[in-house]
């Protein structure tokens, strides 16, 4: 290799510099745009490392709770948010032009799936759009919606550059994808390691440097498609080890053989095991949904990630499994499941949130719906559900459980008076193993 290759450009820009020096000096105006529960937490933790931090929404109800000092997500506690925003550390609005005078912007807006399970990129190209109206010399732009690899380099960067900035020189750009847990005890957006990837070294420099102000662990790798592609790997190891689960719950079902008591076996051997549960499918806005970003690209590039589509297909067929596990246990009892009532403990995708977007519980209350089953449910977190047109309320738990021919354990929580319902319940089919320990004739697991 030449000397001179070896050389690296000497010159710093002004641009970079001035940058780099309003990071470390913390007076780097940043600005995230998507406030959900990405958005606020990230902003609210550039705040108290004491940066002005201005967050974008299009949602007025959410800019207005915002500048209220309120949080709306259950992880930021007022406590620690109103006063920032009362210092005016923290605002919000919904007017874009303010990108203008940032210095950084971050992207958390949604990136969810299509009915035909591709990839719905509006959000992000609405995001972007405003951003490259906006643009200016010096401007960090991170993108950390999951998506694709390939998004940052060619959805992306090409609207930014439509400017006639140059990327690496007058303006940066990274992918750092969102790792964040809802409800996660232990790990919050302070302590989560942050992967950055640049479309430059210097991009990646630029964006690792923002990033550990705020940050305990920042992960710089070398280009946005590895940081699109780690998170998305993350997600999808999760998915495909949970079908196992499933698929294996499904042989144990035939076999006769206790799938939880399998698995706590197993979980016993200290190296080369992760124990995942079955349970009655995938909730939650993360796991069904990322891992198709992945096997839709992966056709783009002509190849097939079987893998995934087959985890996707146990999972998703699970809802169905626990509703003939239903059938089967009322038919044991000579009732059909038309005319029988049915109480659903459990909304959420998982336990102890209140979140039930893809949560398995919703397709099994319509399946139970459609073979003529009264239904009823009870979720401490969730206090009403809306299934279509279908409108229900939160029921109080043991009254529900006394009135119901079976009840159907699909969310776990913690804090239900188990004991109760296993005493005053006529039949219940327990799908998470909430019951471990407890034994009855009346209990039929997964
Ligand atoms: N689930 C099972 N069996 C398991 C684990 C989960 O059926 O062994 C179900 C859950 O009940 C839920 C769905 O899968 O319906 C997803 O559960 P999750 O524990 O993966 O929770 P999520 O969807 O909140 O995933 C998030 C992800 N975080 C990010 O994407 C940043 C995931 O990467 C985390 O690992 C996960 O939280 C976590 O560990 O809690």
């Amino acid at each position: 290799m030449s000397s001179e290759t070896l050389v690296h450009p000497a010159e710093q820009t002004a641009t970079v510099e001035r940058l780099r020096e309003r990071i470390l000096a913390r007076t780097a105006r940043v600005g995230v745009v998507g406030l959900g529960y990405v958005g606020l937490p990230l902003a609210v933790e550039f705040a108290q490392a004491g940066f002005e931090v201005i967050g974008i929404d299009v949602q007025h109800s959410k800019v207005d709770q915002f500048n209220a000092g309120h949080s709306y997500i259950k992880d930021v506690k007022d406590d620690a948010f109103t006063p920032l925003v009362k210092s005016g550390k923290l605002r919000a609005t919904t007017d874009f032009s303010v990108i203008a005078t940032l210095d950084t912007v971050d992207i958390c807006v949604p990136t969810p799936l299509r009915k035909t399970k591709d990839p719905d990129m509006s959000y992000v190209v609405s995001a972007t759009d405003a951003i490259a109206a906006h643009i200016h010399p010096g401007l960090l732009v991170m993108l950390e919606s999951t998506t694709y690899p390939g998004t940052t380099d060619e959805l992306v960067l090409p609207k930014l550059e439509t400017s006639g900035l140059k990327v690496g020189e007058d303006f940066f750009l990274c992918f750092s994808p969102e790792r964040v847990d809802p409800g996660n005890p232990k790990f919050q957006t302070a302590n989560i390691p942050k992967v950055v990837g640049g479309i430059t070294a210097r991009c990646t420099e630029i964006g690792a440097l923002f990033y550990n102000q705020a940050l305990e662990t920042v992960v710089p790798v070398s280009s946005t498609k590895v940081a699109e592609m780690v998170k998305l790997l993350e997600n999808t190891f999760r998915m495909i080890n949970i079908g196992l689960a499933n698929e294996i719950a499904l042989l144990c079902d035939r076999m006769d053989i206790d799938v939880w008591e399998v698995i706590d076996a197993a979980a016993t051997k200290p190296f080369g095991f992760m124990p995942f549960y079955p349970g009655p499918g995938l909730g939650g806005h993360c796991i069904p949904i990322d891992p198709f970003y992945l096997s839709w690209k992966s056709k783009e590039a002509g190849i097939e990630a079987r893998f995934i589509d087959l985890a996707g297909y146990i999972n998703g067929r699970m809802p169905e499994f626990v509703v003939e596990k239903v059938q089967n246990a009322l038919n044991n009892a000579s009732k059909p499941v038309r005319g029988s009532r049915i109480h659903i403990l459990g909304a959420a995708y998982k336990r102890d949130i209140d979140d039930v977007r893809e949560s398995p519980a919703l397709d099994i209350i319509m399946l139970l719906k459609r073979l003529g089953a009264s239904i009823t449910y009870s979720d401490p977190y969730v206090r009403k559900i809306r299934i279509e047109s279908l409108h229900m309320e939160s029921q109080e738990l043991l009254p529900a459980v006394d009135a119901a021919d079976c009840v159907v354990i699909v969310t776990d929580h913690s804090g239900v008076d188990y004991k109760s319902v296993v005493e005053r319940s006529r039949m219940i089919v327990d799908t998470r193993n909430a019951l471990k320990g407890f034994q009855s004739e009346k209990i039929v697991r997964l």
